[in-house]
């Protein structure tokens, strides 16, 4: 097991600073799976460190954050949360981190969750799901410059089961409520809120609740969301938006020239944003 001595957090501000210098609003996801990754790298110590190093010097210049899903480096057991470790030595200090892990538990249990991704593994961020209510997200906000990322309106289908539901004598739904209650948990500097790309219509009215927090906005990509709506209808003044795809980049090619199609498609996806920024900040 590997230790992590420094504490590190990024601020709004230096988040902002970034996605101007680089005129890029990317996330790269990082959803490593062994069973995916060109077969030349099989013969590498530990495949999947060397395949997220190889993406990171690939795609470094043209996003903001890199969020490796936990689901990919748990199923491997102990091994892969050593290639995870390792990929957060590798990611340069001044990139956003997110580790989407989507925990939430009593108070005690979620105070140990961040523990593991905000001290042991020095990530800046974690998304969190809202269900167990207030107690079960504010341990993750006592840490100091780290930030929570809470699921609000999520990408995939099931989303309509209980995201959607209407509340009753109110013109709200749930995922409004959700992001009306839980916005005083935190502030725009610690909290973030999750809305899939694939539910852009919907980003208008999101933006009369949280006008000034950034969003994480996966499901462009292989989900098929729009970065054009998504850019259109949720950027605020200062961007305000964090837009993921994982498959559509690190998959973009199996072969040995992996590397050189991730970097064509971040770069393709980094001019759109690019052209966005200038269009509707
Ligand atoms: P691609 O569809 O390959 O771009 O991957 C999307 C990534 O974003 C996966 O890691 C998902 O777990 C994650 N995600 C969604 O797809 N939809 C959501 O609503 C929320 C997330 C997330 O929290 O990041």
């Amino acid at each position: 097991m590997r230790l992590f001595l420094c504490y590190k957090f990024m601020t709004r501000q230096e988040l902002i600073g970034q996605i101007k210098k680089k005129n890029s609003f990317l996330c790269v996801g990082l959803d490593t799976d062994i069973k995916k990754i060109p077969q030349h790298l099989l013969k590498a110590k530990d495949p999947v460190f060397e395949f997220n190093k190889q993406i990171i010097d690939a795609t470094v210049d043209y996003c903001v954050a890199y969020k490796p899903n936990l689901a990919f480096y748990e199923s491997l057991g102990s091994k892969g949360l050593e290639s995870l470790e390792k990929t957060m030595e590798y990611i340069p200090k001044d990139i956003f981190t997110i580790a989407d892990a989507k925990r939430g538990d009593i108070g005690n249990t979620s105070n140990l969750y961040a523990r593991a991704f905000f001290e042991h593994m020095a990530f800046d961020s974690v998304t969190v799901a809202p269900y167990m209510g207030e107690d079960s997200v504010l341990p993750f906000l006592d840490f100091n410059g780290k930030w929570v990322i809470l699921l609000a309106l999520t990408s995939n289908k099931g989303s309509a089961d209980f995201q959607d539901l209407q509340i009753e004598k109110s013109s709200s739904k749930l995922y409004e409520e959700v992001l009306r209650k839980s916005k005083s948990w935190g502030n725009i500097e610690n909290l973030m809120f999750v809305v899939g790309a694939t539910k852009a219509e919907k980003l208008k009215e999101i933006r009369k609740i949280v006008p000034d927090h950034f969003l994480l906005v996966p499901g462009v990509g292989a989900q098929g969301g729009s970065l054009k709506d998504v850019s259109k209808f949720g950027m605020n003044k200062d961007c305000g938006l964090l837009v993921n795809s994982s498959r559509a980049i690190i998959y973009a090619s199996n072969g040995k020239d992996f590397t050189s199609k991730a970097k064509e498609e971040s770069m393709k996806v980094q001019q759109e944003m690019g052209e966005y920024l200038n269009t509707y900040l």
